[in-house]
């Protein structure tokens, strides 16, 4: 798989480089071949073994000309007509553009009158004020140019829950396999389902701890081990992230969870509320004087403590503890009943082969279907996507035929399952949509979400937004605050309006689920249903495996205290469309 990586990175500088000698449309067919490369289960070196070059045409997203290049590059190590283009542009396109603000053309002009190749090089003329004195350039973009460099410092530190996930998990299962390995728990951010993680922190029971350590140190893709005791071990993986590994003893077994699920500060917390009952609490149990009162059980600290037990995703400190504390005594405003993923019954936010999707909304449906869904929304973007070849009226209304015919199918095999035709409109710099009242009118549902322009001031945005929720036809605002994990800010937005028009106007907000978005977070979430704003968790699915993003919008849901009732799709078809109905 490395080399789909190596394509689509390569694809995506060609894209750059395009962009700068202003070619037309060829830049979006390789940046949309990177996405098909990045997005594709299968390696395309397999690919082409088995099916030479025909076999990588067929592939969603690549044409025939950048299936030559791709065959090239599989048969010669290279691909020529990248080499010339970054002869022509010779500095590290990728990395400078990975600044946020910062596009092709900018670079092209930093490298031509500054030299700036690298990132390295930026920041330092940055920092001696080269930059802005360049035509067109200024202060403020300087400005930005070093937040945007300190942003990038600090997110790349961190990893997409989603990215690290799925390998830990397949690490627990392994690690359980050992005979010797009594128990073993994931702990830390990752336990607490945080958006990003730092690093990934495992607690074994074992009956013997240096077997355990060795078989950890040699097990996985391990590309340094940082170290190696008898009871803690801790190594770096080729993904980039580190893994710790901590023996502990099973009378602790209990503590050590708790203490190292965190947070930091919720432990700080619990201390206080342990020394003020007369106890000490650490990582090894609590205690009255050195008699052990709890240590075994997680459940039984806070248990010891007066509490009842707070899910791990909302140990953040914000009010848990207190809740907890209320909750025990049996007052009122204990701790909330969280969301779970078997409560959702359908996805509302999802794209199909109509608009750059990979599947076709038959295909979708069927998944959704699999899933144990009882309804799947279609979302498609609206006209001023053109690029993704937004749908425009009269498409919209090709499009509810053929979801008309499928629903039938489903209503005559007797499939407790129906599709709900919906899009995803885009909210004009004024906050007027891309498309007319009357073809919103024919659908089901519909979303709005900004795409464009997200450089306005905090009030313009905030009314641009505003605009769009008044419109008697948007039911659901996408991904409210745009925000991309580690690549971009979210917009400056007055969010606690935002939250009080949504309550007014009965506008629904969604908690985006896709991993690099998760927007709203988890602190706005927690806002928006003390307001009693209701929300829809939504994959954004842009092919049928997306799906499962849900489960991280789900976790950034409990992370906000969301329960059941505040997630409109977990409501039945019938409820759910009421609902809808009832914004006026
Ligand atoms: P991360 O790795 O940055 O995504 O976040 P965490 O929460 O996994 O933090 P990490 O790996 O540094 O430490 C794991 C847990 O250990 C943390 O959630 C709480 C506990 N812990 C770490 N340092 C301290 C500390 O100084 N005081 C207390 N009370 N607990 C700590
Ligand atoms: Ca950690
Ligand atoms: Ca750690």
């Amino acid at each position: 798989m490395m080399t789909n990586k190596e394509l689509a990175n390569i694809f995506k500088e060609i894209s750059f480089f395009l962009e700068i000698e202003e070619v037309p449309f060829k830049p979006y067919a390789y940046r949309r071949a990177a996405m098909a490369l990045e997005g594709l289960s299968e390696s395309v070196e397999s690919i082409y073994q088995q099916g030479g070059s025909r076999s990588i045409q067929d592939v969603p997203g690549i044409g025939k000309h950048i299936a030559q290049k791709i065959e090239e590059y599989l048969e010669t190590g290279a691909i020529k007509y990248y080499q010339d283009l970054k002869k022509k542009h010779p500095f590290q396109i990728r990395e400078l553009t990975a600044v946020e603000g910062l596009g092709p053309k900018m670079a092209e002009t930093l490298y031509k009158k500054l030299n700036i190749k690298s990132l390295v090089d930026l920041e330092k003329k940055a920092r001696q004020h080269k930059i802005a004195d360049l035509p067109y350039f200024g202060q403020q973009t300087e400005k930005n140019i070093l937040e945007g460099i300190a942003f990038l410092k600090k997110s790349q530190q961190r990893f997409l829950l989603a990215e690290v996930l799925p390998v830990v998990r397949l690490i627990q299962k392994q690690l359980l396999s050992l005979k010797e390995v009594k128990k073993i728990a994931i702990a830390g951010s990752i336990r607490r389902m945080k958006e990003t993680i730092g690093d990934v922190d495992f607690l074994v029971v074992s009956e013997n701890p240096e077997k355990t350590m060795n078989a950890f140190c040699s097990l996985f893709d391990i590309i340094k081990v940082w170290a190696k005791g008898p009871t803690k071990a801790s190594v770096r993986l080729k993904q980039g992230f580190d893994v710790d590994l901590r023996v502990v003893p099973k009378q602790s077994y209990g503590a050590a969870l708790q203490y190292f699920t965190g947070s930091k500060e919720h432990n700080i917390h619990l201390r206080k509320i342990a020394i003020t009952k007369g106890y000490k609490l650490n990582e090894y149990g609590l205690f009255k004087k050195s008699k052990i009162i709890a240590g075994q059980k997680e459940k039984e600290i806070y248990q010891a403590l007066d509490m009842f037990f707070p899910p791990p995703e909302i140990r953040e400190d914000r009010g848990e503890i207190e809740a907890a504390l209320r909750q025990y005594k049996k007052e009122k405003n204990g701790l909330p009943r969280l969301i779970e993923l078997k409560d959702i019954r359908g996805d509302l936010h999802n794209h199909s082969t109509w608009n750059g999707g990979k599947n076709t909304i038959k295909e979708m449906a069927f998944e959704a279907k699999n899933i144990g869904y009882h309804y799947i929304g279609i979302s498609d973007h609206t006209k001023f996507l053109r690029i993704e070849n937004g749908l425009d009226e009269k498409k919209l209304s090709q499009q509810a035929k053929e979801i008309d015919k499928l629903n039938k199918e489903f209503k005559k095999s007797k499939d407790n399952f129906i599709i709900l035709h919906g899009c995803e409109a885009n909210i004009l710099k004024d906050g007027s949509l891309d498309i007319k009242d009357n073809a919103l009118k024919q659908l089901d549902y519909v979303i709005a979400g900004v795409h464009s322009q997200l450089n306005m001031d905090k009030e313009a945005m905030t009314e641009r937004i505003i605009r769009a929720m008044k419109n008697p036809y948007v039911h659901i605002i996408s991904h409210p605050t745009g925000r991309l994990l580690k690549q971009r800010n979210p917009y400056p937005l007055d969010i606690d309006k935002i939250i009080r028009v949504a309550r007014e106007t009965k506008t629904v907000l969604e908690i985006n689920a896709s991993p690099v978005r998760l927007d709203l977070n988890d602190i706005n979430i927690k806002k928006a249903i003390e307001n009693k704003v209701k929300l829809s968790i939504n994959s954004d699915a842009h092919q049928k495996n997306q799906l499962s993003y849900i489960q991280y919008g789900v976790a950034q849901a409990r992370r906000g205290w969301a329960g059941e009732k505040d997630i409109i799709n977990t409501l039945s078809v019938k409820a759910l469309l009421k609902l809808i109905k009832s914004k006026k």
